[in-house]
């Protein structure tokens, strides 16, 4: 793997975590770190529809430091939203409030592919680049640019938004293989070229969230989904080398060797398999991030830290792991906690405590 210089943060610890170099405390972020859990997310975003905020390049800078100003993590999540490329594209996309992405008309049959040209991020995103642009100036910490992975969008313009049982997605797959390849290479062209700019503009590393892959048989997935996920990381480690990536699902335990030759440089794993484990199954060549409950963040501290501290002892010594949940912090969780996850992160490691244990 590539470890090309990146810029000023290349011995920042969720750099070195992230390339399976030493550190001197486990670097830690969360996923969903900037939002709903936030008072001051809530006091600066406002109401209206969470696309508008993206599209405010100064909100947006300041709603992405918030979580690090507050938490101490080690790198800050960009914010945005994975559907934005297809509704700068003009899909047909918003984002309900309380409910998530929802499609006006969903993809149903091959026309539909005219709806998504290519995305131009200069024209198109032009709010990305500007935000970025401020961040990396302000930021003192990595800044993670990301896109949807490429079977989640697919699945949202394909249900028409939020789904249980992933039906009519997994219905195009089978039954229209030729529609399906031509619309996840689609997806594929313009999570890409939104990752591109982020990382032109600034960015450090980059995730791929293709959160809902794990509704997915290994077979499904390795036939119908790798192919279109390898691509994005051969391509970026071809214009951006050495850049850190990770590829992140939420329950894909029987994925995760799948989903480690997919090349990037770190798995993101949820709660479901420990990361004893997880590191068995995703092998020695890549990095593993995660993987605290979310829901157990509800929990009292003594519970919390239990956790944490379970995590860091699963995660063993050998470099390479990202602190993180296992999925997004959930709206109702207490901020107090997670600051404390964090110091406890930086502590343990710092007094030693994972080598002895
Ligand atoms: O208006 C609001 O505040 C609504 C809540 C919200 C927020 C804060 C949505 C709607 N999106 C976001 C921002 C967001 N989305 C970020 C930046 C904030 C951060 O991570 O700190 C990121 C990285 C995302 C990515 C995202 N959007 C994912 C992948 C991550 C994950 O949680 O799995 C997914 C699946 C979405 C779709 C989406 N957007 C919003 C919601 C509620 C959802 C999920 C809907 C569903 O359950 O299907």
């Amino acid at each position: 793997m590539a470890q090309a210089p990146i810029g000023r943060f290349d011995d920042a610890p969720f750099i070195r975590a992230c390339r399976r170099q030493s550190v001197d405390h486990v670097p830690v972020w969360f996923m969903r770190q900037a939002g709903r859990s936030l008072p001051e997310y809530r006091a600066a975003r406002g109401p209206g529809s969470i696309l508008d905020a993206i599209a405010r390049p100064e909100l947006v800078a300041e709603l992405t430091r918030q979580p690090v100003d507050r938490y101490g993590t080690d790198a800050a999540i960009f914010f945005s939203d994975i559907v934005v490329p297809v509704a700068a594209v003009g899909f047909g996309v918003d984002v309900a409030p309380g409910t998530g992405p929802v499609v006006a008309r969903p993809f149903r049959a091959k026309e539909d592919l005219q709806r998504l040209r290519p995305l131009e991020p200069e024209v198109d995103t032009p709010y990305v680049i500007e935000a970025v642009d401020i961040l990396v100036g302000v930021l003192g910490v990595p800044l993670i640019g990301f896109a949807g992975g490429p079977f989640t969008v697919a699945s949202y313009l394909v249900e028409g938004g939020p789904s249980k049982n992933f039906t009519k997605v997994k219905a195009l797959m089978h039954g229209e293989p030729a529609i399906w390849h031509e619309l996840i290479e689609r997806l594929t062209d313009m999570a890409l070229a939104s990752l591109r700019s982020q990382l032109d503009a600034g960015a450090s590393a980059v995730q791929v969230f293709d959160s809902w892959a794990g509704i997915l048989s290994p077979r499904d997935y390795a036939e119908l989904v790798l192919p279109a996920t390898r691509r994005i990381f051969a391509e970026l480690s071809r214009t951006h080398p050495g850049v850190p990536t990770i590829l992140f699902g939420v329950g894909t335990g029987e994925l995760l060797a799948l989903m480690a030759t997919a090349g990037s440089t770190v798995i993101g794993v949820d709660w479901r398999v420990p990361l004893d484990e997880a590191r068995r199954r995703v092998g020695p060549d890549v990095a593993v991030q995660g993987n605290l409950d979310p829901a157990l963040c509800l929990s009292s501290w003594e519970v919390v830290a239990e956790e944490t501290r379970d995590v860091l002892l699963r995660a063993g010594t050998a470099p390479g792991h990202v602190f993180n949940l296992g999925h997004g912090v959930l709206p109702e969780t207490d901020p107090g906690i997670l600051g404390q996850v964090v110091e406890l992160v930086h502590a343990e490691a710092r007094a030693g405590v994972r080598a002895s244990s």
